[in-house]
């Protein structure tokens, strides 16, 4: 397996992290291709729970490099912070490497994301607030402040002034706020920059020549299909593609160069931020899945809104991503509920859809068409067998699968590395 993909299939949050981790220890790179420190990916190993958010998740495996590709919008400071906390704990970091392509969050983009979050007011996004999208904004127009950029003081000058011709307007006639200073910005960033410098290259050509020599290569991706900015539910979506197509783009690597592509989905569905979702639940039911889940946000520590497993979703996840497998995570979470609801379609004013509306009103009309299958009361926590699932228990997995256009290949029965069932 040359080279393999994780991507989130529903509004992320799914387990990628313990997904990418465990693959980690087969593969000889890993790579992040899109968002930034807006991710949260938990990995517990022996016990010992670790929360990334720019590095990816191989870090923590030895003799894996990691790579920042140039898809990604790094916060420098953040970055620092989570190499120092994890070198704190004994974990080599030295190897990382970053593109060069990459663009870097200024601070003005943090400021301008909570600026912007505040004036929609109802219309808000619920964004995590980190400068994410103003900063794939910049981006786009084509006045962003890439990381090569850093090792030239006069074009670094010429960037800053650049972008803060159009932000500075805004932020002062518009948001009322104080004009950010060219000499504060290239200070700030320029600061930063002798410690990159060193982990900087040309990611593409790296990854590329590893695959010409046998090497594997595994890409993880940030948030996930449903927030992706094409396919997800626009607007209320992350700045980056988040499926798979994001790969070859925010990576340098082509497309067929792409051997396997998983997608991480819940046994449930979980949502966090603003935007439609089918199958939230607003009863009990939704606190016992957030309580019992622990689903609120690893960078933010939001709650994180929670619903049945949405089938609909899964099937256009497996097209849209080109799905060749599917890791189901949090089965061990549903034990103990009697009757376990899944959506199958969406009834949109009277008419049934059993694909994805294109439509966005349509989607924000939808309300799941669910089918009930018998849960089970034994205590699956750690199961490492398929065979040791109870019936129901296999039942419900193999429904699942039947219905989301993909195989389930491995199954989540704990937050551990070893709490998991490959399925051969
Ligand atoms: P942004 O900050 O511009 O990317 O926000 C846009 C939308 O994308 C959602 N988003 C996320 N959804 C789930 N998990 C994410 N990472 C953290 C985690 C979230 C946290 O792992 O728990 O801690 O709150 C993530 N990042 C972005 C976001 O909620 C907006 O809906
Ligand atoms: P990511 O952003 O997709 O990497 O996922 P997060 O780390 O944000 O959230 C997933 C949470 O579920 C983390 O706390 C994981 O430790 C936990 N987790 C992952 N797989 C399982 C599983 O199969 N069972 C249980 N109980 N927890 C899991
Ligand atoms: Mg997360």
């Amino acid at each position: 397996m040359p080279a393999v993909v994780v991507v989130g299939a529903q509004w992320g949050d799914e387990g990628k992290g313990k997904a990418t981790d465990q693959l980690g220890a087969q593969v000889d790179y890993v790579v992040k291709f899109n968002g930034g420190n807006n991710a949260g990916h938990t990995v517990v190993i022996n016990g010992d729970k670790y929360a990334l958010h720019l590095l990816p998740s191989g870090i923590l495996s030895p003799g894996v490099t990691p790579v920042i590709g140039n898809g990604v919008v790094i916060d420098i400071e953040v970055l620092y912070q989570e190499l120092d906390a994890l070198e704190a704990r004994g974990v080599d970091t030295s190897t990382l490497l970053i593109s060069g392509s990459a663009h870097v969050i200024p601070s003005y983009n943090r400021t301008m994301d909570k600026v912007t979050e505040r004036f929609l007011g109802k219309r808000r996004i619920g964004t995590t607030g980190r400068g994410i999208g103003p900063s794939y904004s910049d981006k786009i127009n084509r006045v962003g402040i890439r990381v090569w950029d850093l090792f030239d003081e006069k074009i670094l000058r010429a960037k800053v002034e650049g972008a803060l011709q159009q932000k500075n307007q805004l932020l002062v006639k518009v948001y009322n706020r104080r004009e950010v200073l060219i000499d504060e910005i290239v200070e700030e960033l320029l600061a930063l920059a002798e410690r990159l410098r060193p982990m900087v290259c040309d990611t593409s050509l790296e990854l590329n020549n590893a695959l010409d020599e046998g090497k594997t290569v595994l890409f993880e991706g940030g948030q996930a299909t449903m927030l992706d900015i094409d396919h997800g539910t626009y607007p209320f979506v992350t700045s980056s593609n988040a499926t798979a197509g994001g790969v070859c783009t925010g990576s340098g690597v082509g497309p067929t160069r792409i051997d396997r592509v998983i997608g991480v989905i819940k046994a449930y569905t979980t949502r966090v931020g603003e935007g439609p979702f089918p199958t939230e639940l607003f009863d009990d039911m939704g606190e016992y899945l957030q309580k019992k889940g622990g689903e609120f946000g690893v960078t933010t520590g939001r709650a994180r809104r929670c619903g049945w497993y949405d089938a609909v979703i899964a099937r256009y996840a497996s097209r849209v991503n080109g799905l060749t497998d599917l890791v189901l995570t949090k089965l061990d979470v549903l034990t103990g509920i009697e009757k376990i609801p899944v959506c199958v379609a969406y009834d949109v004013d009277g008419v049934r859809y059993d694909e994805m509306p294109t439509d966005q009103s349509a989607f924000h009309h939808a309300t799941p068409i669910l089918e009930y299958f018998d849960g089970w009361t034994e205590d699956i926590y750690g199961v490492q067998s398929f065979d040791d699932l109870p019936v129901n228990a296999q039942q419900y997995v193999l429904a699942l699968e039947s219905m989301s256009g993909c195989r389930i290949s491995s199954i989540g029965t704990g937050p551990g590395r070893e709490h998991t069932i490959i399925r051969h």
